[in-house]
C-alpha cells in the first residue's frame, strides 16, 4: 500500500492550484507542528499532574504550571505567528483577537483545545479552526472586521481529534481529507480521503440532560428518534461524548446529528459561531451534510461579536431537515 503523508499533500494540492502563493500550506504545516506538540502534551497530561502538579503551581524548571488549554493556545498561536503570513488570531481563550504580523493576508479563528472539561478524566479533546482572508489591507493593524466573517468566508477550516489516535481533519473547500498521526516517527498520514456522512441515519448526540430546558420542536424530535419505527430503522442510537470535536467526528464516520440547542438558562446555546460552529460547518457542506441553527443555515449568519453563540444542529443532512421540520411546527 503506497502511504502519503500530510506534507505531500499539502505539495500535490498545491500543485492543483499554479501560481498559488503557498500561503495557506504554511498555515496547514503551522497547525500540524502546533497539533503534534500538543498531541504529546495531551497524551502525558495525567501523568505531569501526577509528577509535577502536587509541587503547586510550580513545574520543575520553576516556571509557574499552565492548564492545557492555555499551553495549546500558546504553542498554536506561536506556530502559526511563526509562518508570518497571518495578521491576527481569535481564540476561545482570550477575550480579545491578537495582532501578529501586520504584512499577514490571513486570520485565524481558533477553539485550541475544545472539550476541555474532558481532560481531567481521560476522554477525547480536540483542537478546532478556521482560515479567512482579511478584510482589511495587508501592512496595516487588524481590526475587529476582519474577524467577524460569515462562515462562507472561510477559506480552510478543520480540526484536530486527539483520540485513542490522533487525527486532522480539514477542509480548503475542496472535500474533506482526515490524516492519522503516526507518533512513533512523527509523521500524519492520509488515512480518510474524500470522506463524506453516510445516508444512514444512526446517531443522534445532544446532552440529554437539557431536554426540559429545550424548546418543544427539540423535545419533539428526540421523542421521535427514542420512537419504535423498523421502518425507519428507530429507535436511532444516542451517542454523547461532550466533546464537540469527538462526536463531530464520530458522526461524519457513521452517520448522525450533533444537536446543542437554545435552552432556558442559555437561550442561544453553548457553542461559539466562530471557532466552534463555523469550522465544523464548513466541514460538513464539504461532506455533503447540513449545518444549521435551526431556522438559518450557519454559514450565512453575519457574525456582530468574536464569542458569540448560536444554537448548533449538524449532520447529516436527512436528520438535520427531520430536526428542521420539528422546529417550524413549533
Ligand atoms: P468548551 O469549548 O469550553 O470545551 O465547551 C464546548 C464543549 C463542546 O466540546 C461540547 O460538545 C459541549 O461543550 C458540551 O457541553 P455540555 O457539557 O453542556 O453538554
Ligand atoms: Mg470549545
Amino acid at each position: 500500500m503506497k502511504l502519503k503523508t500530510l506534507g505531500e499533500f499539502i505539495i500535490d494540492r498545491q500543485q492543483d492550484f499554479p501560481g498559488s502563493s503557498g500561503d495557506l500550506s504554511r498555515i496547514i504545516s503551522a497547525i500540524r507542528l502546533a497539533s503534534k506538540i500538543v498531541s504529546q502534551q495531551v497524551n502525558k497530561a495525567g501523568l505531569a499532574r501526577h509528577i509535577l502538579g502536587g509541587a503547586g503551581t510550580e513545574n520543575i524548571q520553576g516556571e509557574a504550571q499552565q492548564k492545557l488549554d492555555v499551553y495549546a493556545d500558546e504553542r498554536f498561536i506561536e506556530a502559526l505567528n511563526n509562518r508570518g503570513n497571518v495578521c491576527g488570531i481569535g481564540s476561545e481563550e482570550n477575550d480579545d483577537f491578537i495582532e501578529l504580523n501586520k504584512d499577514g493576508k490571513y486570520i485565524i479563528l481558533m477553539d485550541p483545545l475544545d472539550g476541555s472539561s474532558n481532560i481531567d478524566v481521560n476522554v477525547s479533546i480536540g483542537t478546532i479552526f478556521s482560515v479567512c482572508k482579511r478584510k482589511t489591507e495587508v501592512g496595516k493593524s487588524v481590526e475587529l472586521k476582519d474577524f467577524l466573517q460569515a462562515g462562507d468566508d472561510q477559506v480552510a477550516a478543520g480540526y484536530v481529534l486527539y483520540g485513542s489516535s490522533t487525527m486532522m481533519v480539514y477542509t480548503t473547500g475542496n472535500g474533506v481529507n482526515g490524516f492519522t498521526y503516526d507518533p512513533g516517527i512523527g509523521v500524519f498520514f492520509l488515512s480518510h480521503p474524500n470522506m463524506t456522512f453516510p445516508k444512514e441515519n444512526k446517531i443522534y448526540s445532544m446532552n440529554e440532560g437539557n431536554y426540559n430546558k429545550s424548546s418543544k420542536g427539540i423535545q419533539d424530535y428526540i421523542d421521535y428518534c427514542q420512537e419504535v419505527d423498523e421502518k425507519t430503522n428507530r429507535p436511532h442510537t444516542g451517542r454523547y461524548i461532550g466533546s464537540l470535536v469527538a462526536d463531530f467526528h464520530r458522526n461524519l464516520i457513521k452517520g448522525g446529528i450533533y444537536m446543542y440547542p437554545a435552552t432556558t438558562s442559555s437561550p442561544n446555546g453553548k457553542l461559539r459561531l466562530l471557532y466552534e460552529c463555523n469550522p465544523l460547518a464548513f466541514l460538513t457542506e464539504q461532506a455533503g451534510g447540513k449545518a444549521t441553527d435551526g431556522k438559518q443555515r450557519i454559514m450565512e449568519i453575519k457574525p456582530t461579536q468574536l464569542h458569540q453563540r448560536v444554537p448548533y444542529f449538524v449532520g447529516n443532512t436527512e436528520m438535520v431537515e427531520k430536526l428542521e421540520s420539528f422546529i417550524a411546527k413549533e
